[in-house]
């Protein structure tokens, strides 16, 4: 499991308390990222966590400008579901001078946005529109459109604080098409959800919200 970090959402003075609560509970990776984060906090984060943790960090840059040697791997993230050339290309384009000289290791992944029930702070700043859940045709073709241009993951996203996760139908459908990793997250806040998501293929479960308001939860999710 992945535990999912917003710096926009967090003080340095929070770091340490958290960085227990991952160390107890055998989180696979912290992801690091954000739809909003203001310029250069992503570094001193990054920073503080490397020396409370040794958890990879990943990236999950919702700009360019967020980005930080300091992480160990970066999402290169292509949002397949919009229609908007800046998340398609343009932002990949602007890291270019950052990541070539940088140590990150580089995953080109698919990201696609999956109705949550509610507006998400990724459709707002992406002005992209999700998928429907009732569209799953659509997106098992755009997982394996993602699998022929050679993405390594597909991350399928509910939006932070999603109030429908993404359905295990759908990620039972997407799993039975490509042979690429699977994300799943958006929205993940009980045990069973967890467990149906795993289930129905998820190779890995990112939880952000459930665990800002309760840090406690991990506990209980794994
Ligand atoms: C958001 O998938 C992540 O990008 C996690 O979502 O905050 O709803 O757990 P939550």
């Amino acid at each position: 499991m992945a535990v999912l970090l917003d710096p926009d959402k967090l003080t340095i003075s929070d770091l340490p308390n958290t960085a227990v609560k991952i160390n107890s509970n055998n989180v696979d990776f912290i992801f690091v990222g954000g739809s909003t984060v203001d310029l250069g906090i992503t570094d001193t984060i990054v920073s503080e966590l490397k020396k409370l943790t040794t958890v990879p960090i990943i990236l999950f840059p919702g700009d360019y400008l967020h980005l930080t040697n300091k992480a160990d791997v970066v999402l290169f993230l292509s949002l397949l579901s919009g229609r908007n050339p800046e998340y398609l290309i343009e932002q990949q384009i602007k890291s270019v001078d950052f990541l070539k000289n940088s140590n990150l290791e580089i995953i080109p992944t698919a990201y696609i946005l999956i109705d949550g029930g509610i507006e998400t702070s990724v459709q707002r700043v992406s002005k992209t529109i999700p998928i429907s859940q009732a569209n799953i045709d659509k997106i098992v073709s755009t997982s394996i459109a993602a699998a022929y241009m050679g993405k390594q993951i597909i991350y399928l996203e509910a939006g932070s604080g999603a109030t429908v996760p993404v359905g295990a139908n759908i990620i039972k459908r997407v799993s039975n098409n490509v042979r690429v990793p699977i994300i799943v997250g958006g929205g993940i806040r009980t045990k069973t959800q967890l467990e149906n998501a795993y289930n129905s293929g998820a190779d890995l479960i990112v939880i952000g919200t459930a665990f800002e308001e309760n840090n406690e939860i991990l506990n209980k999710l794994i």
